[in-house]
């Protein structure tokens, strides 16, 4: 059955070439790639241009501005889903951070689930050339989030995941609020909520291999304040 990933790129030229180079040798069987470029200004856009050109199997959509993570996917997501032959779709990081060698796994567990989550928190996953405070902080989040949302779910922040196509079909995409880091948490609570089997695979996380981080105190307390919001106000 049809796979496709989505890759939200923004500022990834040192990156995105060699990703897509690097899944495609895993030589999963009908595997495409949808990459969502908010017209970084390094160029990324038009690279990823070039590699379209060059594999049928790639598509690009090209955004005006920097909307954001969330807002990225769901325009990824919707394409997916205008293609009745997509039924496995994934989300990754355009960084290295999340490592191709696992989407066989991914797509076994996809089999028996409607969502399957990379986790870095149970045994067998983890983060690798992170500093103790990022590391701390990634703990400390989905520990007080899980309580806060109560459940049970181990990395409700990480963001390389395998969706069945009906769930996100069901998940009404226009609602979604977050467009930054809150938008992993945001979907798997939802489709928690809506009675989806989730489940979880080891996975270690690689700090990106090259760029800058757009992560920051202002974007993690921003996050907290959302999933009181998505606890409390709905
Ligand atoms: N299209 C699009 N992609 C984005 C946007 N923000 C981040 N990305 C991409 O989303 C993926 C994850 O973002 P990262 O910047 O790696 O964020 P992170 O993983 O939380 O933090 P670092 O790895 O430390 O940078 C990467 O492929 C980014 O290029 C955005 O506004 N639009
Ligand atoms: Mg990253």
């Amino acid at each position: 059955m049809r796979s496709v990933i989505i890759l939200p790129t923004y500022n990834e030229k040192e990156n995105l070439a060699g990703l897509v180079h690097d899944i495609f040798s895993i030589g999963i069987k009908d595997l495409h790639i949808i990459i969502v470029d908010d017209n970084s200004p390094d160029g990324t856009g038009r690279i990823a241009d070039g590699l379209a050109t060059k594999n049928s199997n790639i598509q690009v959509i090209h955004r005006s501005k920097k909307e954001g993570l969330g807002k990225a996917y769901v325009a990824g997501f919707k394409k997916a889903l205008a293609d009745s032959r997509n039924q496995y779709i994934f989300e990754m990081d355009a960084d290295f951070s999340h490592q191709p060698k696992y989407l066989p796994n991914f797509l076994e567990k996809a089999r028996q689930a409607d969502v399957v989550l990379g986790s870095r928190n149970i045994p067998g996953g983890g983060i690798e050339n992170w500093s103790w405070l990022r590391r701390f902080i990634s703990w400390l989040a989905n520990v007080v989030v899980r309580w806060l949302l109560g459940v049970p779910i181990k990395d409700l922040t990480g963001g390389y995941k395998c969706w069945q196509r009906h769930v996100l079909e069901q998940l009404n995409l226009d609602q979604v609020e977050s467009s930054g880091y809150n938008f992993q948490i945001e979907l798997t609570y939802k489709a928690y909520c809506k009675g989806f089997k989730i489940v979880e695979v080891p996975i270690v996380f690689m700090e990106r291999r090259a760029g800058h981080s757009k992560f920051s105190l202002v974007i993690m307390l921003e996050s907290f304040w959302k999933v009181l919001k998505l606890r409390f106000l709905k």
